[in-house]
């Protein structure tokens, strides 16, 4: 339907209540034309979410009233929702810190917090850009809580497991990039959370192990489909078969971090991070999380043909235009080696 200068509708999939300004009608004009040209309806559909999901998310102020009369907010909002004690979440100008506090069990994930994450990300302030996930104590996790482990049935251990998945979710295809710093231990199901972020920072202490294989039980927080895409399935089949450890700079050569710093020098590292990514785009960020993964896995004629179009929408935004124009004028910095 048409509604003044917006254009509204309803997807069906994901529920997602689309609204959109007048100017992105290039959006639905390119989406249209994939349509004609015969791209799968699941693509095209994927990419009018994308475009929707932006336009209801980063547009003008004008739209951002426009959602809250539909959907009032009350007036005045807790900077965080209330997290469980073993999370610790704090500000920093465009950045949020969620720093993982249960150090005396060296920050095991049991229920609550792997749920704390959950709200966490799902309602993360709007004014937040990025993410930084540390840990407290001398290691960033060990993994899944194994004394929750023993009190579960099977049909419970598979709702644990997607519980876990929707979680993570949150993170990987959240609305923020996210980046973690990695210290000590990052082992089981605090690599499967590692995983799940954008950036890793490991500072010298970390070392990587998935040590299920010697515990009787099987990674259930994504690592058979994140870590695979990082190191190989070869990799992860030997970590899980003989409990192989990988030190700090083993991991980065194999692609479990981006970064090796000094130990101490990892959050600092994630926040200089963070605060670059926070000055990005919206949409350029929200292309890089959501529409660059989804153009990998496709094939090569779709992905072609979706990244066409991401960069035509992209290009399109005023604030790219003005970006482009600051550089044509020499306004804007080089892109110099650091
Ligand atoms: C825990 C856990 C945990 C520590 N669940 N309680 N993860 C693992 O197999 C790793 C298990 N943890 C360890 O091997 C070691 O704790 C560490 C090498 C990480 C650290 O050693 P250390 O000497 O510094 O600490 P600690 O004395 O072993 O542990 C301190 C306390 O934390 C102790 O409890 P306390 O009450 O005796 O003081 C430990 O029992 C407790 N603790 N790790 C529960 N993991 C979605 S599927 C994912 C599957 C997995 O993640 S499997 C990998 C599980």
């Amino acid at each position: 339907m048409v509604c003044g200068r917006f254009f509204t509708g309803r997807l069906a999939q994901g529920q997602i209540s689309v609204v959109m300004p007048a100017n992105a009608g290039i959006h639905v004009f390119l989406v249209a034309k994939a349509w004609m040209a015969g791209t799968s309806p699941a693509m095209t559909e994927s990419l009018f979410t994308a475009a929707a999901e932006f336009a209801a998310r980063a547009t003008c102020s004008k739209l951002t009233s426009f959602v809250r009369q539909e959907h009032p907010m009350p007036d005045s909002i807790p900077p965080f929702p209330d997290l469980p004690s073993s999370l610790h979440a704090e500000r920093q100008g465009a950045l949020a810190l969620l720093r993982l506090a249960r150090a005396e069990k060296r920050n095991a994930l049991d229920d609550t917090t792997v749920l704390g994450i959950e709200t966490f990300f799902t309602e993360l302030p709007e004014d937040v850009k990025a993410v930084v996930i540390s840990g407290e104590g001398e290691h960033f996790s060990a993994g899944l809580d194994l004394g929750e482990l023993t009190k579960r049935d099977i049909a419970a251990s598979i709702a644990h497991s997607r519980m876990w998945h929707r979680a993570f979710d949150t993170i990987e295809f959240g609305r923020v990039p996210v980046v973690c710093v990695l210290h000590g231990a990052v082992v089981g199901g605090g690599l499967e959370l590692a995983a799940a972020t954008h950036i890793r920072v490991a500072e010298r202490t970390a070392y990587y192990a998935l040590p299920e294989g010697s515990r009787g039980i099987y990674v259930g927080g994504g690592a058979s489909v994140r870590l695979p895409r990082l190191i190989g399935t070869s990799r992860m089949m030997e970590m899980m078969l003989t409990g192989r450890t990988y030190d700090a700079a083993e991991g980065q050569a194999l692609g479990l971090s981006h970064y090796v710093v000094e130990p101490g020098a990892g959050l600092p590292k994630a926040i200089e991070l963070a605060r670059r990514i926070a000055d990005n785009e919206a949409m350029t960020n929200f292309a890089i999380m959501h529409v660059l993964p989804r153009i990998a896995e496709q094939d090569p004629a779709s992905g072609y043909l979706m990244e066409s179009l991401m960069a035509a929408i992209a290009a399109g935004d005023p604030q790219a235009q003005k970006r482009l124009r600051d550089f044509l004028q020499k306004r804007a910095p080089k892109t110099l080696r650091q």
